[in-house]
């Protein structure tokens, strides 16, 4: 009876989203809150794949988020410019950063979105996961 309860216990452990061994872990998640009267704003995370194959990810959404894009920064002539991404791949084994300056989640359409909001993210084989995203205060000068 106790090993069992031992294996039970070690389960749910290895169940909890946040374990660091998780199939696909989400770090440093968060999306700003816009500025009052304005609806388009950023996000940033960085993703890792312990899984054995690698994932395209093709949509991403949430509650009182219109619409996110994926986006990234690339150079045109000295313009750093955003450009829409349809997709994003995150190779077996490795991780792949949203950061300033470079890939952003753009969303469209944000309302008030409390303390965290809950982004789902769905691969191109229809796959479906979610993590709940930090909501950090605007800023007043963008
Ligand atoms: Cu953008």
């Amino acid at each position: 009876m106790r090993l069992t309860a031992v294996v039970l216990f070690v389960m749910m452990l290895g169940g909890c989203t946040g374990s660091s061994d998780a199939p696909l872990r989400f770090e440093e998640a968060w999306i700003r809150q816009p500025v009052p009267g304005t609806e388009k704003s950023v996000g940033y995370f960085e993703i890792i794949n312990n899984t054995p194959a690698d994932i395209t990810f093709t949509n991403a959404r949430a509650d009182n988020i219109r619409k996110i894009e994926f986006h990234t920064m690339t150079m045109d002539g000295d313009m750093m410019r955003m450009r829409r991404l349809s997709e994003f791949l995150v190779p077996a084994g490795e991780r792949v950063a949203f950061v300033s300056g470079g890939k952003h989640l753009m969303m469209f359409g944000v309302g008030e979105l409390g303390e965290s909001v809950a982004v789902t993210f769905s691969s191109d084989d229809g796959v479906e996961y979610s993590h709940h995203f930090a909501v950090r205060a605007p800023v007043a000068n963008n």
